[in-house]
């Protein structure tokens, strides 16, 4: 056997040491962009992500609404593919379709149409609101809005014509073509209102800016409200059914998929990236892993890998560690293949930017792993807690919770991901079916912890995420400074 001399270690047992914080490392001034996929140097990746997290590939965590939800927020999501590949092309499409940015009224719905015909058009196409135009087409008159709320409001009579319950045009405020994201935000808080309805000069509908649009792209609020963005979806894929599954994701029009791989350092994985890219070269971006050290993070680079995704055994519903005894602290192993990242890119001028993926408890760990070179984070447990995740929530004593299961469970029955060639079959599990306590929304989640982020990062005297990984200083604790990293010798008061 060989023996590595380091030990195999985890974000707990890390602090970050303060480094200069000079007058511009402010949070306003921090920036999270980070590149998705691979590069080359001095050029920008063809993804970027505005904030450096992703939704882990699994069936309680990332369906479409949580994709719809993180995109907007400057993120992305990897569909799970532990289901049929018609159904999970069909979650890519439901993403696709929403329009980042505005809404154009594609219905053909006419005043005289019912709610019924609304909540049809609201389940196909994913908008929440819904312009209603003189003769149906987006290029007719605007003559009223129906939003979200009003639908629910009315659902117990469906049957309601769209004109009883429409907010009329003459009470709508009515951006003009042209306007800035700066300019309607500012007719959005004057006027109070969630949604601008935006017209041409002829005063037919074009679509609309929501609120909530305006802040995801508050960093250039002088782009033009109109410009047609479409959100952001991956997708996870397995190495058995790839040749079926790959094509009708791009069909619906999946952004990049990612190898779902308990351990990816297997000869399937690399069959698997040769075919992608002997079949669509560049145009389809994948990612591959799980790795935990420099000959995985190499070999699945050879073979074509877009980025890499680095963890095994650490994630929260996990047990491959008890259960096959493989596995390496997540810390050590993010550490050992930045190292690979970094010497591949010194040697080839290629940065292959890496993930990763699992275990990460509090927000401070976030920081860590990105300080330790990792470019982006994927998150199961965080995002499963969240309104948008596809898991029932439950009351259990006096606390709400959301269920999350592992994909190694008996319950996500995903044998694909811990396949090791033979029958089609879950031998044993490596993940258990949990609950998480209930979070409220990803949105209000997400400012709370991008905003702690971003204070470290102003701590440790860095506004990117790559000064960050260059500058960090990072220092392993006894678990004696842990006791006194936390609130000790004192009497805590009631906190009730
Ligand atoms: P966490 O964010 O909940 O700590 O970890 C999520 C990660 O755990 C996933 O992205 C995936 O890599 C891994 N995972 C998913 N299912 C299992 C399992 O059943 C698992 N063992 O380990």
């Amino acid at each position: 056997a060989i023996y590595l001399n380091d030990v195999s270690r985890t974000f707990g047992e890390y602090l970050l040491i303060p480094g200069l914080t000079t007058k511009e490392c402010t949070p306003a001034n921090v920036s999270l962009k980070t590149p998705l996929v691979k590069h080359k140097a001095g050029e920008k990746a063809v993804i970027e992500l505005n904030i450096p997290f992703v939704s882990a590939i699994m069936q309680s965590v990332s369906g479409p609404d949580l994709a719809i939800e993180l995109a907007r927020n400057g993120g992305l999501s990897f569909i799970f593919g532990s289901q049929p590949i018609e159904s999970q092309a069909e979650m890519v499409r439901k993403v696709k379709k929403f329009k980042a940015g505005f809404v154009v009224s594609d219905s053909n719905l006419t005043p005289n149409h019912t709610l019924k015909d609304v909540i049809a058009l609201v389940k196909k196409t994913g908008h929440s609101t819904i312009g209603i135009t003189e003769d149906g087409t987006p290029n007719g008159k605007l003559l009223g809005m129906v939003t979200s709320r009003d639908y629910r409001v009315e659902k117990d009579d469906p049957a309601t014509p769209v004109k009883d319950f429409m907010t009329p045009f003459q009470k709508l405020i009515v951006g003009e073509l042209g306007v800035t994201l700066k300019e309607a935000n500012q007719i959005i808080w004057d006027h109070k209102l969630n949604t601008l309805p935006i017209i041409d000069k002829n005063q037919n509908l074009q679509y609309f800016v929501f609120r909530k649009d305006y802040d995801s792209h508050h960093e250039n609020p002088n782009e033009l409200s109109g410009k047609d963005k479409t959100l952001l979806v991956g997708a996870g894929i397995n190495t058995r059914d790839y040749k079926d599954r790959v094509p009708a994701l791009v069909a619906a029009g999946v952004d990049v998929v990612c190898i779902d791989s308990s351990d990816g350092y297997s000869e399937w994985q690399y069959d698997t990236l040769r075919w992608i890219k002997e079949t669509y070269g560049d145009k389809l971006l994948v990612g591959a892993g799980n790795v935990v050290d420099q000959e995985g993070f190499n070999y699945l680079v050879e073979a074509g890998a877009d980025f890499v995704k680095v963890g095994i055994g650490g994630g929260s519903i996990c047990i491959t560690r008890e259960q096959k005894g493989i596995g390496r602290g997540q810390a050590t192993a993010l550490i050992d293949v930045a190292r690979a990242r970094d010497a591949y890119y010194e040697k080839t001028g290629i940065y292959v930017p890496i993930c990763s993926d699992g275990g990460l408890v509090h927000d401070y760990h976030m920081v860590l792993a990105l300080a330790m070179g990792a470019d982006f984070l994927m998150m199961g447990r965080y995002f499963a807690r969240f309104d948008e995740s596809p898991t029932k929530k439950l009351k259990i004593g006096n606390s709400f919770v959301k269920e999350y299961w592992g994909e190694g469970s008996n319950r996500a029955k995903n044998w694909q991901r811990y396949d090791m060639g033979g029958n089609e079959a879950l031998k044993f599990e490596e993940g258990v079916d949990s609950y998480v306590p209930y979070a409220g929304k990803m949105k209000d989640n997400l400012e709370v912890t991008l905003g702690k982020i971003k204070a470290t990062m102003c701590s440790c005297g860095s506004i990117t995420i790559e000064q960050l990984q260059k500058s960090a200083k990072i220092t392993l604790v006894s678990s004696t400074s842990i006791v006194e990293g936390g609130a000790h010798d004192v009497i805590l008061k009631d906190q009730n």
